[in-house]
């Protein structure tokens, strides 16, 4: 089962690594039972060693974690999955040393992406960014909620929406066809972590 509520970190939000542990804490204790560990600019060491801090602090909460990018680093943790991103190992290499034993998302960015995700076995996809978003401007402008729309009529498997979903637009997104969200700031950057989470959790029929 795909979670339908993904939170993704960003350290660089916070002054320090305990503050993020902190928040992702509260989105825990407020129902997150999916979190994405993506700290993309850390040497592989550092990044290992916030793996296992998350793969404590997540299994206390019998939350799945994903790795970004490093199919290797989720083997090492136990993790459940990894995101892979359009320039990560490929799903089938991923598949190669890990079987079924890592969830696989995909990153994606168009339709064409969303089907050659699937086809080659993804578990699930994130497709943004929906709306415009401070924490990733690289992919240029939303792909907005109509390609959204045309992307689950073309593919199966779950689709999570991503980038700049919030609780003002998150419904909207589900009567799109996703699947559920994915976020970074609509959690980690809430004065009430908590309350937000809960009421993301109303609207996608998950408490
Ligand atoms: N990937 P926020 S958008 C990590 O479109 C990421 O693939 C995106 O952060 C994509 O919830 C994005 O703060 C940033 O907008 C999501």
């Amino acid at each position: 089962m795909i979670p339908r509520l993904y939170l993704i970190t960003d350290r660089k939000l916070f002054n320090d690594e305990g503050q993020l542990y902190n928040a992702i804490e509260s989105a825990l204790k407020a129902g997150v039972r999916a979190v994405q560990l993506r700290e993309k600019d850390l040497p592989t060491r550092k990044l290992l060693d916030m793996a296992y801090t998350l793969q404590s602090l997540t299994s206390q909460y019998n939350t799945s974690l994903f790795i970004n990018d490093r199919a290797d680093i989720a083997l090492c943790v136990n993790a459940a999955g990894v995101h892979l991103g359009q320039s990560s190992l490929p799903v089938s290499a991923v598949r190669k040393i890990a079987g079924k034993s890592l969830i696989i998302g995909v990153s994606t960015h168009s339709l064409n992406e969303a089907i050659e995700a699937e086809g080659q076995g993804a578990d699930f996809i994130t497709f943004g960014p929906v709306y415009q978003t401070p924490s990733k401007m690289k992919y240029g402008l939303p792909v907005g909620l109509d390609s959204l729309k045309n992307v689950r009529k073309k593919i199966s498997i779950p689709i999570l929406g991503i980038g700049g979903i919030n609780l003002d637009n998150m419904r909207d997104v589900m009567t799109a066809g996703a699947h559920g969200a994915a976020m970074i700031r609509g959690v980690l950057t809430q004065g009430d972590i908590n309350r937000t989470v809960k009421k993301y959790l109303s609207i996608l029929g998950e408490k």
